[in-house]
């Protein structure tokens, strides 16, 4: 015979268990929600072993870095303070991983596949630098796949 107290916490577990996952598909879609009237947007194209940035005016600017100087020359994602950015991320060869950590941003480069994520770029001092790093093993120069959001 089963216990009315087994059935009791069977139940409770069972609801509690649903208002954790209700809670967090909602949390989910929330995370992935694009605006819908970005201040910017960019595209973003992983290279072996460069960021690509287009800007929505058509032109584009391939970002090299310098490891002995940690600076990048030919271009960067530039960002107004509070912009809120949405960046379309695709890969031109292998699978890379744009990342920003201090913001928190990462999403993966994939070859043929479009990722879309928005961010807001923080109200910061005009000419601060944010790293940007690959995050996905993509080759022999993996480590040097780096670039910077710089706030304009
Ligand atoms: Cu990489």
């Amino acid at each position: 015979m089963v216990n009315r107290l087994e059935i009791a916490w069977t139940l409770a577990v069972v609801a509690l268990l649903a208002g954790v996952a209700a809670y967090s598909t909602v949390l989910l879609y929330q995370i992935d929600a694009l605006p819908s009237d970005p201040t910017e947007y960019v595209e973003v194209i992983g290279h072996q072993w460069y960021w690509e940035f287009c800007y929505s005016n058509d032109t584009c600017f391939n970002s090299s870095y310098d490891a002995s100087t940690n600076t990048v020359s030919g271009g960067a994602l530039w960002a107004t303070p509070g912009a809120e950015v949405q960046i379309n991320v695709t890969g031109a060869d292998v699978i890379h991983s744009f990342n920003i950590p201090q913001l928190g941003v990462r999403i993966d480069a994939i070859p043929g596949r479009v990722n879309r994520f928005a961010f807001q770029v923080p109200e910061a001092a005009i000419g601060s630098e944010y790293l940007i790093q690959c995050t996905e093993f993509c080759g022999e120069f993996h480590g040097t796949m780096r670039s910077f959001l710089v706030i304009t």
